[in-house]
């Protein structure tokens, strides 16, 4: 049995398997008694009183802050601002960053297998500025090629946003690769790191990424709390996002000047339990280790991925490499429209998303409607992979074929 297992109270009395990771994680006992350490001891609004309880509030927010940082290599706490989620990290740059710097005429690159969050706010700059945008596209198993990085990279781009894991294809991108050619033309580098955060090791410097974005809830944190990392200099230079309370410096009748950064993109009352949640999510990934996590995935999806290709009708996307998914198996049975195997494989109790997994230019890319997808994490098991794999087989059979 997986150790890690017993640290996530939702897994016990019943036998759910949960295969929907990629969409959000569970939470262990050591987040949930971090907040409710928060709650029960100290909690009042932080960055205002001037208070005890305030005080300490505002010192546990920072310390998640700390963590956050030092979770991405970034040099200083100050580059991390905390959101919602992710989604929100990259709206904040496209709004502040992108309107403030793309211009008519120039490009904003991103890959054909980007997550709708990563795709929209870069429409959005487009529409506004008329900037165009353009598509980087990979070969069939995932990879984007230095040749497709090149063509698509050029003087003209000022923005490139890049998905390091695909949600769907689980590839990891060659983000360093891009970032340098990037670089190299002046343009500023985006990576949405949604789902790479909560499976490799990162270290914003060495990747070379001026912004990132990742979510909490995707790595055993709470919903509701999200990272946006920046390079200090550029936060520095960025308007606002959001407006009104913790964020400014002086406010007079007719004008504002603003706090620095991060407080100048932390508008209104924090969420502070998030991020103390997320602070308790960090060290205990960092507890569990990325190597373990990464082990233990590969072999899980090496298992799935062996057991899923005994099957004949069923057709896996991406690399054929277990090493290269990330735990993300993505899939079609012949005939089978994956909403009714999703709902099928939920009598089992299975637990898998369907759909476009809000990537629908990657599914068109795919010459597919739809998909279905099991992710993994690291608290899940060899018995789990050979009940879902033992269900999948019998799928047509139950949808009547
Ligand atoms: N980027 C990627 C690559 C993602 O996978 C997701 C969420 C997001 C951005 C947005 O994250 P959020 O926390 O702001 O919602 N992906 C998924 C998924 O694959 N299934 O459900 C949510």
């Amino acid at each position: 049995m997986n150790s890690f297992r017993k640290d996530f109270p939702i897994f016990s009395g019943n036998d759910v398997i949960y295969f929907d990771n990629a969409a959000t994680t569970q939470r262990p006992v050591q987040v949930l008694d971090a907040m409710r350490q928060f709650n029960n001891s100290c909690n009042a609004n932080p960055l205002r009183g001037l208070y005890d309880w305030s005080i300490r509030a505002t010192e546990a927010y920072e310390d998640a802050r700390h963590a956050a940082a030092q979770f991405i290599g970034a040099d200083m706490d100050c580059e991390i601002v905390f959101t919602r989620n992710t989604t929100e990290s990259l709206n904040l740059v496209a709004y502040s960053y992108g309107l403030s710097h793309v211009h008519e005429g120039d490009e904003i690159v991103i890959s054909i297998m980007e997550h709708h969050s990563n795709i929209l706010p870069w429409q959005m700059v487009c529409r506004q500025t008329g900037a165009k945008l353009i598509y980087m596209e990979p070969e069939k198993d995932g990879t984007l090629t230095e040749q497709e990085i090149r063509s698509k990279i050029t003087d003209r781009t000022k923005i490139v946003s890049i998905a390091h894991v695909s949600n769907v294809l689980g590839v990891t991108n060659p983000v360093r690769k891009i970032a340098d050619t990037a670089h190299a033309h002046g343009a500023v580098v985006v990576v949405d790191g949604a789902q790479s955060t909560p499976h490799i090791p990162v270290n914003v410097n060495e990747l070379g990424a001026d912004f990132y974005a990742f979510s909490g809830h995707k790595l055993c944190a709470p919903m509701g709390i999200g990272v946006l990392y920046g390079r200090k200099e550029l936060l520095e230079d960025m308007p606002p996002f959001l407006t009104g309370g913790e964020m400014i410096e002086y406010v007079e009748r007719q004008t504002a000047t603003f706090a620095d950064v991060p407080e100048k993109f932390e508008a209104g009352t924090v969420n502070a339990m998030g991020a103390v949640g997320l602070g308790a999510a960090i060290h205990y990934l960092q507890g569990v280790g990325f190597d373990t996590i990464r082990k233990t995935e590969e072999e899980l999806t090496a298992r799935l991925m062996d057991g899923l290709s005994r099957i004949p009708e069923i057709t896996v996307y991406g690399s054929s490499d277990p090493a290269k998914h990330c735990g993300i198996v993505t899939f079609n049975i012949e005939g089978c429209h994956p909403h009714d195997v999703a709902s099928v494989l939920d009598t089992e109790h299975i637990a898998v998303r369907a759909g476009h997994h809000c990537a629908q230019p990657l599914m068109k890319w795919l010459q597919v409607n739809a998909t279905t997808r099991a992710s993994l994490y690291f608290y899940n098991t060899e018995e789990e992979v050979d009940r879902f794999v033992a269900a999948a087989g019998k799928v047509r059979g139950w949808l009547g074929y």
